[in-house]
């Protein structure tokens, strides 16, 4: 296969846009779609102080590098999890990452935060792991970029990912949050800082290919708490339409946001600050301060028994 810019050898091949990329071009591609998802969506511009949540994996290190090549000055934050050595790994990865390329990297650690990491959190609360997990970090993330003046925060988050979101949403009728998802989620005057997902234009392969081409050194390992997650069956799934019908991904989530999400409720509840610790929320003590408190109050677990 050639390249469809300059009919040289095709490096990377991307099927649902029937064409083959040159390195040089490929990573054209890439800046291409990741602009044009931020003009689309109006995620944000040159004067906005960007937050870049970076885990350490491919889609993050892949973002917060291809913001500033386009110009953005965006900062990374990362949050330290406490699941063992991926999250020793990760850390070292972002750490690395940031310091070669001279970016101001945050990191906050949950541990620091609530005395246990993530893994003892979720066995504390009997919570899924992600569920846990996620809510901890959308809490940080909101409280770090509110506190230190950030205007947005920016996810790694993928078609892939978005596509597989979708999918669970409408498997369970979700339509609250079918009505909200949304690559730009607006900002909410009590606190809650507006998040962009720039990488809903590429697929999963295309940021892995980009980062192998740039020499970006990410984690490769997956966190150890996502086996058995349903997302992953959800992208095994559209894998499988996207590998018979290349295409399916795309036409999937973004003919939902051009015709199918607006016949969801699209209001989102009104947010008033936590009475713990202020962070918006739409009850009295926001998702994180209560899963907190129960983890607190858990009794300690019998493997932490002397
Ligand atoms: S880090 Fe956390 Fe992910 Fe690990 S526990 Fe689940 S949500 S899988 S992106
Ligand atoms: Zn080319
Ligand atoms: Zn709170």
């Amino acid at each position: 296969m050639k390249c469809v810019k300059c009919r040289q050898p095709a490096a990377v091949e991307v099927r649902r846009h029937n064409a083959g990329f040159c390195r040089d071009h490929f990573v054209e591609h890439v800046l291409r779609q990741v602009q044009r998802a931020i003009a689309d969506e109006a995620m944000f511009t040159r004067d906005d102080r960007i937050l870049v949540a970076v885990s350490g994996g491919k889609d993050s290190l892949a973002l917060w590098d291809i913001l500033q090549r386009l110009g953005y000055a965006a900062d990374g934050l990362h949050i330290q999890l406490g699941i063992g050595a991926y999250s020793e790994e990760s850390a070292q990865r972002t750490r690395a990452f940031a310091e070669a390329r001279r970016l101001r990297l945050h990191v906050v650690s949950v541990a620091e935060e609530l005395g246990f990491g993530i893994e003892e959190l979720a066995r504390r609360t009997r919570r899924i792991p992600c569920s846990a997990c996620g809510t901890t970090k959308r809490h940080l993330f909101n409280r770090f970029a509110r506190e230190h003046g950030y205007t947005v925060v920016a996810t790694g988050h993928n078609l892939d990912d978005e596509a597989a979101t979708l999918l669970g949403n409408i498997l369970h009728w979700q339509t609250e949050y079918l009505g909200r998802q949304a690559a730009a989620m607006p900002a909410d005057g009590a606190g809650l800082v507006r998040k962009v997902k720039p990488l809903v234009r590429l697929a999963e392969r295309e940021v892995a290919a980009y980062a192998v081409l740039q020499g970006i050194d990410y984690e490769v390992d997956e966190c150890p708490m996502a086996r058995g997650a349903t997302s992953h069956l959800y992208k095994e799934v559209l894998n499988r339409l996207e590998e018979a019908a290349p295409g399916t991904k795309d036409q999937f989530l973004f003919g939902f946001y051009e015709r199918g999400r607006r016949h969801f409720p699209r209001e989102a509840p009104a947010l008033r600050p936590c009475r713990v610790c202020g962070e918006p929320t739409p009850g009295e003590v926001c998702a994180f301060c209560r899963l907190a408190e129960r983890a607190r109050a858990a009794a300690t677990p019998r493997s932490a028994r002397s």
